[in-house]
């Protein structure tokens, strides 16, 4: 069975069908989330990447958990959003019922999946865990009860004592939206360079001495300012196609990479 793990869509359908078509043919697909929005095609993208059925599995991203809220009626719409041809769309209920039926991280041959990142503290057993808690409210009954508690970037640091609604708002913030953390663990919201220019006090989430996950590669996407990056224990493959950059491919555990350039579609603001 081979495997093959797709880097944030954002609802560039073209480009995943250019991408499919010169990618080593798979058995399955994993994408690692925002399968939607800011881009030009987030109906078409949704329903290819569902259309898969239990060939494709997605983790969920940020822009995935906008959609759902704006589609509750929690939060309002983005200038930029794309997201209004989903919303008025006759399939648009099934297709926003299977969205958060989806998980937030997945384990597989060796590898860690997230849309962002996990925490120091955190082994990857230990996210998956704490990925269930949130799976479990937002594919539940309540989730609209749910969706409006988990906006907010408090608490910005991890404590097991956490519960309740700032307990999995900690969760999912981490698992969907970090990018740096402080020394002692605490999340930033602010910054979205990469880490060449970053401020001195942030660490990247994979960098932290102390991350105890660190024995696992997790397989990421969610910062394209970071762009590709390969190492042996963090592996990015947002590379910004929404951008004009390319959209990735890779197939795993082999570690091959495969990219098609995209069309510029947005402007970095
Ligand atoms: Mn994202």
């Amino acid at each position: 069975m081979s495997l093959l793990v797709i880097g944030d869509l954002q609802g560039c359908d073209d480009s995943l069908q250019k991408l499919l078509a010169i990618a080593p043919a798979a058995d399955r697909l994993l994408f690692l989330g925002d399968l939607v929005n800011r881009g030009p095609q987030s109906l078409a993208a949704l329903r290819r990447v569902r259309g898969f059925g239990d060939r494709a599995l997605t983790v969920l991203g940020n822009h995935d958990l906008h959609l759902l809220a704006v589609a509750a009626g929690i939060r309002p719409q983005h200038a930029d959003d794309t997201l209004q041809e989903i919303l008025d769309a006759p399939d648009a209920d099934e297709l926003l019922d299977w969205l958060r039926m989806r998980p937030l991280a997945h384990f597989e041959r060796g590898a860690l999946f997230v849309h962002a990142g996990v925490l120091p503290p955190w082994s990857a057993a230990r996210s998956l865990e704490l990925a269930h808690e949130v799976e479990q409210q937002l594919s539940g009954p309540n989730y609209r009860r749910f969706l409006a508690t988990m906006y907010g970037n408090q608490p910005a640091r991890w404590s097991e004592s956490l519960t309740g609604a700032d307990r999995l708002r900690c969760v999912l913030n981490a698992l969907t939206r970090v990018r740096y953390v402080s020394e002692d663990g605490t999340m930033d919201f602010r910054v979205k360079q990469g880490p060449a220019s970053a401020p001195p006090d942030l660490i990247a989430w994979f960098d932290h001495p102390q991350r105890a996950s660190r024995d696992t590669p997790i397989v990421f996407g969610h910062w394209s300012t970071l762009g590709l990056m390969l190492r042996s224990d963090a592996i990015c493959l947002d590379t910004g196609c929404l951008w004009g950059e390319a959209l990735t491919a890779l197939s795993w555990p082999e570690r091959t990479a495969v990219q098609v350039p995209c069309p510029r579609f947005r402007r970095p603001r």
